[in-house]
């Protein structure tokens, strides 16, 4: 037994129950609950994401430049914004880390605070429609443009594709949908085959499926592709897909002379 806590003080529950017992149904929000929750609750419902964020580190390491700003757009708990902290070898990058949920950013902190590597972070508590954005390298959309309403998309990545350096890239993983009926449901069969390998019942499956159905808004590969083309940037690869999770790299061409 833990003789330093108070017996008032419960430990702080980690583990994702917040969909476990029968609840009125609301739109799923970042609220302090979910933060406190976050690290197991990501890792439990989106598959890849435990391979994404080492990768995340390795392509940053990879595309970031000298004296370049690295964003990390939707950062929460800063687990993409430290794999970007420890792939950027140049000493003279800023890294920023945007999140709009006050209890997401709060905790971060922390967690940044924790982490032993020397790169400079910036934590802004803004809207990532709002956030300015230049100079950059690299940015990361690690699992975030899908909660963006689907009107303001193509805005917020025409402003990213402007403010990337030539050789610059954009790091886009998304939760998407497919054109035929037939992978869709394939798909989506897997990932609730996932949660339920990761202990999820099933009312937890669908309580959060419904909680969050107007909050995620997923767009077909083909919608990301062609958006981020006309965005500018020049290329766009799929560098990892896992059942209806995918990662894509966007990448500005190196000017010609
Ligand atoms: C990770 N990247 O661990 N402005 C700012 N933040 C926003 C906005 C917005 N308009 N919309 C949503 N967010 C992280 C995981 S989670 C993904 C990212 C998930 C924030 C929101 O507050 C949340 O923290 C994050 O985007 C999405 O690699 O929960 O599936």
């Amino acid at each position: 037994m833990n003789k330093s806590r108070k017996p008032s003080e419960a430990p702080e529950q980690t583990t994702d129950r917040l969909f476990a017992t029968e609840r009125r149904p609301e739109d799923f929000r970042f609220d302090a609950s979910v933060a406190r929750v976050f690290p197991d609750m990501i890792r439990r419902s989106v598959p890849g994401y435990t391979t994404v964020i080492p990768m995340i580190e390795v392509i940053s390491e990879q595309y970031a430049q000298p004296a370049t700003n690295c964003y990390d757009l939707g950062c929460s708990l800063g687990a993409s914004t430290l794999a970007m902290r420890h792939g950027i070898a140049n000493a003279d990058c800023n890294l920023i880390g945007v999140d709009n949920s006050s209890a997401m950013i709060e905790r971060c902190e922390h967690y940044i605070a924790l982490d032993d590597s020397a790169l400079p972070v910036t934590l802004r508590c803004e809207d990532i429609l709002d956030t300015e954005l230049s100079n950059a390298s690299v940015t990361t959309l690690n699992f975030t443009l899908q909660f963006v309403d689907p009107e303001k998309r193509a805005g917020l990545l025409a402003r990213i594709a402007d403010a990337t350096r030539p050789g610059g890239v954009l790091i886009l993983s998304e939760k998407v949908r497919f054109e035929s009926d037939d992978e869709q449901a394939i798909q989506t069969r897997l990932h609730h085959e996932f949660k339920r390998a990761n202990g999820y019942s099933d009312l937890e499956i669908s309580q959060k499926r419904t909680a969050i159905e107007q909050v995620l808004i997923p767009e077909t590969l083909a919608a990301h592709k062609a958006r981020l083309l006309s965005a500018g940037f020049d290329d766009v690869v799929v560098w990892y897909q896992c059942f209806n999770f995918v990662s894509m790299l966007a990448i500005k061409a190196n000017q010609t002379t």
